[in-house]
């Protein structure tokens, strides 16, 4: 078959952010877009002469058509070997998995996560280097410089593969093999988790809801809670995957996965419910009438971690992002284990894991993940949630209100202003950044500033520096507000302001969250005139 030399010009726009090219999906249809940043990440890497890549997705629309171009590139590149999801389905925990067992050089996940699918919608491209997680700063700088330089691409002139079915075939010199996008993944939580417990628990008359959300997890969720754990159907909402994911945000959290949340605080809720997200790495835990925050759920699995088989040896180690709440120092404290505090984004929890120093590691996005791969994995915590649940029979209110008492609880909120025009965000930040570090002493009511900075991020295994990763003003009590811009919209600018305050008293631990927070909140709008800079009076959404 021929191998086609494609002249190209580059585009400016290909920087990766907090996790991979993220853009409308009519950006990447526009000629050559894909082709240029798949043929940039191919030639970033160190050769792909004989190797073997994962390639996968989340379901969204363009996803077949984009793996049928990067199948026919890779080929043309000298791949021998893609191991590929059926009808091109592969869940970003899976990918990660499939890449660490069998020892790809790396695996391209197709998926703009939380962003909204469908035509209109966005998609993205990333790239997971041989440990499986996402590609460092180093790589994905690597991969934005060859995409400004880039003047031609290789792809073959070949007809499009089957994807519906399992099982190999050839493409050029190059085997595909279309896999099962389940099973590798199952047998991993399989031997983390006591199934035999979780199946007598799902069993014995306790209810659960799993919302997928209408995207990647839906054949997973089934496979596992429905078929193997012996949860009755219809256990598993909106679980068949669609281009669009029916219209709706694919993002597990309390504004977008409402629907799961009416069932979870309505009569007659089921004791345990969860979502998804687009690719699957995201989860929401909620309890009968109770939300958990993602902060709070890195901290109770901390905590509670010796009662779940893949863990009851002990921790090494537990580390969250910065804007994460600190409820897990807490516990790491107490266990006597190092907690890492590291940027926004999973690819810095990737160096941490690899050299065995932390064994858990988690997000305020609602991202939970752990050494077993080195993506972030919603089903996992969900897993790793019911297996306590079946151990301590206890409800999870019951399970959060005990840590809080023995640990204190951290009130914590994210405040999302989306859509915001890109300069006037960026010079919030800029204001910020040069006022921050002046506030040191200044009290504002019962709160007293101890340090106001730009977050700066040293990776304790090989060195590198991350600057400017959110600027934060942590209080004399240990209450923080941090600000940061997201880097995964695809629209403008998303101001994340994240608040966190620490109440040590359990008389006082039942507090509206807002309520509880209201002076930090007061604070950041006095601090950096948020309502002005934005033109919004409230956040868009409030977590
Ligand atoms: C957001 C979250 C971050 C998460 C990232 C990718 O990034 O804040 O914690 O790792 O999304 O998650 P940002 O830069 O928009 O704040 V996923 O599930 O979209 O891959
Ligand atoms: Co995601």
């Amino acid at each position: 078959m021929n191998i086609l030399e494609v002249s190209t010009t580059p585009f400016t726009d290909q920087k990766p952010g907090t996790s991979g090219l993220r853009k409308a999906v009519k950006v990447f249809q526009q000629p050559h877009y894909l082709e240029n940043f798949v043929q940039s990440i191919f030639d970033s890497l160190e050769g792909c002469q004989g190797q073997t890549l994962a390639l996968g997705g989340d379901g969204r629309y363009y996803n077949t058509k984009a793996i049928q171009i990067i199948l026919k590139m890779a080929a043309a590149n000298g791949f021998s070997r893609i191991k590929v999801g059926h009808r091109g389905i592969l869940s970003t925990p899976a990918t990660s998995c499939i890449i660490r067992q069998y020892k790809t050089l790396g695996g391209i996940i197709l998926s703009a996560s939380h962003n909204p699918g469908g035509v209109d919608g966005d998609f993205g491209v990333k790239y997971n280097t041989g440990n499986g997680g996402p590609a460092p700063e180093k790589v994905t700088e690597a991969i934005y410089a060859r995409s400004k330089t880039i003047d031609r691409y290789k792809i073959l002139d070949a007809p499009d593969i089957d994807l519906d079915t399992l099982g190999e075939s050839r493409l050029g010199e190059m085997t595909v093999e279309v896999i099962d996008s389940v099973q590798d993944y199952q047998k991993l939580m399989e031997s983390l988790f006591d199934f035999d417990r979780i199946r007598q628990f799902l069993t014995s008359g306790k209810r659960i809801c799993i919302d997928s959300m209408h995207a990647v997890t839906g054949p997973y969720a089934r496979a596992i809670f429905e078929q193997s754990l012996g949860a009755p159907q219809g256990t598993v909402v909106n679980g068949t995957p669609l281009e669009d994911f029916g219209g709706g945000h694919p993002d597990p959290n309390l504004v977008y996965a409402h629907d799961l949340v009416e069932i979870l605080f309505g009569d007659n809720a089921p004791d345990f419910g969860a979502a998804s997200d687009g690719d699957g790495d995201r989860n929401m835990i909620l309890g009968k009438h109770f939300f958990v925050t993602p902060s709070d759920s890195l901290a109770v699995l901390t905590a509670n971690a010796k009662l779940v088989p893949g863990y009851a040896s002990g921790l090494a180690g537990v580390a969250r992002s910065m804007p994460t709440s600190q409820a897990a120092d807490r516990v790491a404290a107490k266990l006597g284990i190092d907690c890492y505090e590291t940027p926004t984004g999973w690819k810095f929890f990737g160096n941490l894991l690899d050299a065995g120093k932390a064994t858990l590691c988690g997000e305020e996005s609602f991202g939970t993940g752990s050494n077993h791969i080195r993506e972030k994995d919603g089903l996992w915590a969900v897993l790793f949630w019911l297996n306590i649940l079946a151990v301590r029979q206890q409800s999870v209110e019951h399970i959060v209100r005990e840590h809080w008492q023995t640990y204190g609880r951290n009130y914590y909120s994210r405040h999302d202003y989306e859509g915001v025009d890109s300069d006037r965000a960026n010079t919030l930040m800029e204001k910020l950044r040069s006022v921050a570090p002046t506030l040191k002493g200044k009290r504002y009511g019962q709160y007293e500033v101890e340090y106001g900075d730009d977050f700066s991020y040293t990776d304790p295994i090989d060195g590198s520096i991350s600057s400017k990763q959110g600027v934060r003003i942590g209080f004399v009590d240990g209450s923080r507000i941090v600000f940061r811009l997201s880097g995964t919209g695809t629209q403008g600018a998303t101001l994340r302001v994240y608040f966190e305050s620490y109440e040590g008293d359990s008389s006082k631990q039942d507090l509206e969250v807002q309520q509880a927070l209201a002076e930090p909140i007061a604070i950041a709008q006095e601090v950096a005139q948020i309502r002005e800079y934005t033109g919004m009076s409230k956040p868009t959404v409030i977590t």
